[in-house]
């Protein structure tokens, strides 16, 4: 069987997991009315009080939370310590509006890492292990949180944080690193850079990738393992539950143990709000039980999944969450098809083309257009102009068979498209500028 960090909890069976989540819940309730106006607020607008919450078949009595909750709240309206007893903060890009600014305890940072940790075991983590993690470090959850996992497991770790590809091969290289945590486009980049250097995967000792912070496809996956001779594997997280390790995969790769002791999971229908079976697909949401600065309840993730309990080879009776396809608003909807990248990334690498593509969404004349450019590797561009026009032609059959719409393909130069070192950017909505 399987190495597990914490076979107890892990292999838990059901009826003694949803015990313990009542216990938790309850206590967790009683702590965010009586420490967060806010969200006491929210349950006495729904007319719940804390005593018509006893068990986890009580959750769905409860209010959600948004992420425009977390904005009318910021930065301290969700705290449930005094900030005394907080030891840090992190916080999301904040690309887009208001920054979300999470609080922990000491505490909260133990089980962070407790959770993380859990995450590099189940790839076959231990002691004997080099952990190079290249996800940011600072106020993005990624380094910091796999750093913790990582000295828990008692790797020997790398904080490399994100950049420097080249120094990152050198140092995978001279310190014999086996465990590679980053982004899953940054992991990609790195195989390529690991190419252009003149290694194969023979010249490195790397056995497993956790991947995670974007969405990412199963030809992706493919492609990484090749290009590093790796087993990549999942993991997910947010901000707002504490980062990444909500949820990891372990050596069946078909899809993420949620560490249900510390976060309840429960898909919704993200127009109704109506708890959903599970194996529907439909919006995440998480009620965290054991965080005690920044426990949030229901909160709404706006990724889409699927949930089920299946039972696992591994061992691990933890409910498994599907990779999210990309969050509800990632979602971009051309000439009222709902498109999402990852199906434009599943064509490419289908095809022989690399994950290195940038997709362009405008409004022309009424009508929404859509143009995808897609490196090309430089045996493909040393063809003859006529064959990369065929080229182009096939790849836009190839998605108009999976979307129901007709792109434009635009083939260009390699190494013409920004690589990433974090999060991807693969889509510029132009839309969205003229509105
Ligand atoms: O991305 C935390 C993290 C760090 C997860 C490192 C995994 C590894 P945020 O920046 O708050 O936190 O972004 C959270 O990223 O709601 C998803 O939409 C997306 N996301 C995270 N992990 C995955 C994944 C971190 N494995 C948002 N697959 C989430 C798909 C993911 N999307």
């Amino acid at each position: 069987m399987a190495k597990i960090w914490n076979e107890e909890i892990e292999c838990m069976s059901l009826e003694d997991m949803k015990k313990l989540q009542s216990e938790r819940l309850v206590k967790q309730v009683k702590h965010v009315y009586e420490n967060v106006p806010y969200y006491k607020d929210l349950m006495d607008k729904k007319g719940v009080k804390p005593e018509d919450i006893q068990s986890v078949d009580d959750l769905h009595k409860l209010p959600f939370l948004t992420k425009a909750d977390l904005r009318d709240a910021y930065p301290y309206g969700l705290l449930a310590k005094p900030l005394s007893e907080c030891v840090r903060i992190q916080s999301t890009s904040g690309t887009t509006g208001k920054r979300v600014v999470a609080f922990y305890t000491q505490n909260d940072i133990d089980l962070w890492e407790d959770c993380c940790a859990r995450a590099i075991t189940a790839v076959g983590g231990t002691e004997e292990d080099v952990c190079q993690v290249c996800y940011g470090y600072g106020l993005f959850t990624g380094g910091p949180g796999l750093n913790g996992g990582s000295h828990k497991v008692g790797c020997l770790t790398l904080p490399m944080s994100s950049g420097n590809t080249e120094r990152q091969i050198q140092f995978m290289c001279d310190l014999e690193s086996t465990i590679l945590c980053c982004t899953p486009s940054y992991a990609a980049y790195i195989g390529e850079t690991l190419h252009d250097m003149g290694y194969t995967p023979d010249d490195i000792k790397l056995k497993a990738g956790i991947f995670g912070a974007e969405p990412w496809t199963e030809e992706m996956r493919r492609s990484i393992e090749k290009s590093l001779g790796i087993k990549a594997y999942d993991i997910y997280g947010l901000t707002e539950t504490s980062g990444p390790g909500v949820s990891f995969e372990c050596e069946e790769q078909t899809g993420m143990h949620i560490n249900e002791d510390h976060f309840i999971p429960e898909i919704i229908d993200p127009e109704t709000g109506e708890v959903l079976p599970d194996g529907t697909v439909g919006e995440l949401v998480f009620t965290s039980i054991t965080k005690e600065a920044f426990p949030l309840l229901r909160y709404r993730t706006r990724d889409l999944c699927v949930l089920s309990r299946k039972k696992c080879s591994c061992g691990r009776t933890l409910i498994k969450m599907s990779k999210p396809m990309g969050r509800s608003d990632d979602m971009l909807i051309i000439r009222g098809v709902n498109v999402f990248p990852s199906q434009i990334e599943t064509v490419l690498i289908e095809q022989g083309y690399t994950p290195n593509y940038l997709i362009e969404v405008d409004r022309k004349n009424n009508t929404d257009t859509l143009d995808v450019n897609v490196e090309m590797t430089a045996e493909q561009s040393a063809e003859d102009a006529a064959a990369i026009q065929e080229r182009e032609k096939q790849l836009a059959v190839a998605m108009k068979t999976m979307l129901g719409i007709n792109p434009k393909v635009h083939l260009v130069a390699p190494k013409s498209i920004t690589r990433s070192e974090g999060k991807a950017v693969r889509v510029i909505d132009k839309r969205k500028l003229h509105d």
